[in-house]
């Protein structure tokens, strides 16, 4: 099943590391060959614990002496680690979050009443609204990314209600807490170096506010995620995502470039369906590699074209030659759509149907 309710904390930031994480290599194989000898070695001795029970904070500052050591084989500088690490306390409410994530349903709850209530006017409006605010600088942003300015927006009003609400959470803290729990020690642990590696750029260590989960500013991005892909929208050589519009826009922009937006296809488009169609028909044989519920749910990929032979009508423009899958969340009767590989980009962002859906679908009525 797919995670319904999101903070905006959603796994999707975990996901998002498969894509862009990437450490730069030591500077050299001495150095690289030392790193690896020492990771080893600590590996083995920060195995992830057993049990919430098991965690101290005489543990927790072992392991932080680890991470420093690591933090530092990979050039992080000695101010930013001790600004950083020093003092840090275990945050109970972070493992308590972490561990009452909803868990899966069997049947996906129906779609209709989750647009109802994340594509609402007053979430329209301020989509709307934001565009306006920073409308000079939209189609230089959209040449450069070739990304449609209102489905970024979309996401940036998913994800923090347009920078309503970031999370106050200390990120170092969480971080730090998360990667000692140990269930996903990896990805955690390198997110808390990747702060550091923010910190030692200048981005200001008071900054590193965000989610329980170390997601932070308007487009909650992750810490290896601001490092690779964050961009500078207005042109004063900075990305700002905590307060600036053009820099959140440019930087998710950017993300859906390396997640492979295509310029000039829409996410998706609605379509009827003859009388008696039945898209279980239609059931895609592939296996999907990741996400697997997600994607399970839409039919095998035809163009527009052979869906139109079918007796499928797209109710927008879109190309004939366009592969699209079709999805018709709620059931026979009811709303269907018929989705571009640019929806499997949004997915990249924050992988539920739910999630992707409403995107799209706010962003269409931003459009409009
Ligand atoms: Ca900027």
């Amino acid at each position: 099943m797919e995670v319904v309710h999101f903070t905006p904390n959603g796994i999707h930031k975990w996901l998002v590391l498969c894509d862009f994480a990437g450490m730069k290599p030591a500077r050299n194989s001495v150095r690289n060959a030392f790193s690896a000898l020492f990771a080893v070695l600590f590996t083995v001795g920060f195995a992830p614990l057993a049990a919430a029970q098991s965690l101290s904070q005489a543990g927790f500052e072992s392991y932080l002496q680890y991470v420093a050591a690591k933090a530092r084989s990979e050039g992080v500088s000695q101010a930013t680690i001790s600004s950083t690490l020093s003092g840090l306390t275990i945050n109970t409410r972070v493992i308590e979050l972490d561990t009452a994530q909803p868990g899966r349903a069997d049947t996906p709850p129906p779609l209709s009443p989750y647009l109802a209530r994340h594509v609402d006017s007053a979430r329209i409006n301020a989509g709307k609204a934001k565009l306006q605010q920073i409308a000079n600088l939209l189609p230089s942003l959209e040449r450069r990314f070739g990304v449609p300015p209102q489905v970024v927006t979309a996401i940036w009003g998913h994800e923090t209600n347009y920078g309503k609400y970031t999370g106050d959470f200390d990120l170092a803290r969480s971080l730090a807490t998360l990667a000692y729990e140990g269930r996903r020690r990896a990805l955690f642990e390198g997110e808390l170096i990747a702060l550091m590696k923010m910190v030692d750029r200048g981005v200001p260590l008071s900054r590193m506010k965000g989610s329980w989960a170390g997601a932070f500013g308007y487009p909650q991005f992750l810490p290896s995620v601001y490092l690779t892909t964050a961009a500078d929208g207005d042109g004063d050589g900075y990305a700002d995502i905590w307060t600036s519009s053009a820099d959140t826009l440019a930087s998710v922009s950017n993300y859906f470039v390396k997640a492979g937006w295509r310029h000039g296809q829409p996410w998706g488009v609605g379509a009827s369906l003859p009388p008696g169609f039945n898209p279980d028909n239609y059931a895609s044989r592939l296996a999907p590699s990741s996400c697997a519920r997600v994607h399970e749910r839409h039919s095998a990929w035809k163009t527009v074209n052979e869906w139109r032979a079918l007796g499928v009508q797209p109710l927008a423009p879109i190309d004939g030659n366009v592969m699209t899958a079709l999805f018709q969340p709620d059931g026979p009767g009811t709303r269907a759509w018929l989705l571009t590989g640019n929806y499997r980009v949004i997915l990249q962002y924050n992988c539920s149907n739910y999630y992707a859906m409403s995107v799209g679908l706010l962003a269409d009525e931003i459009a409009r």
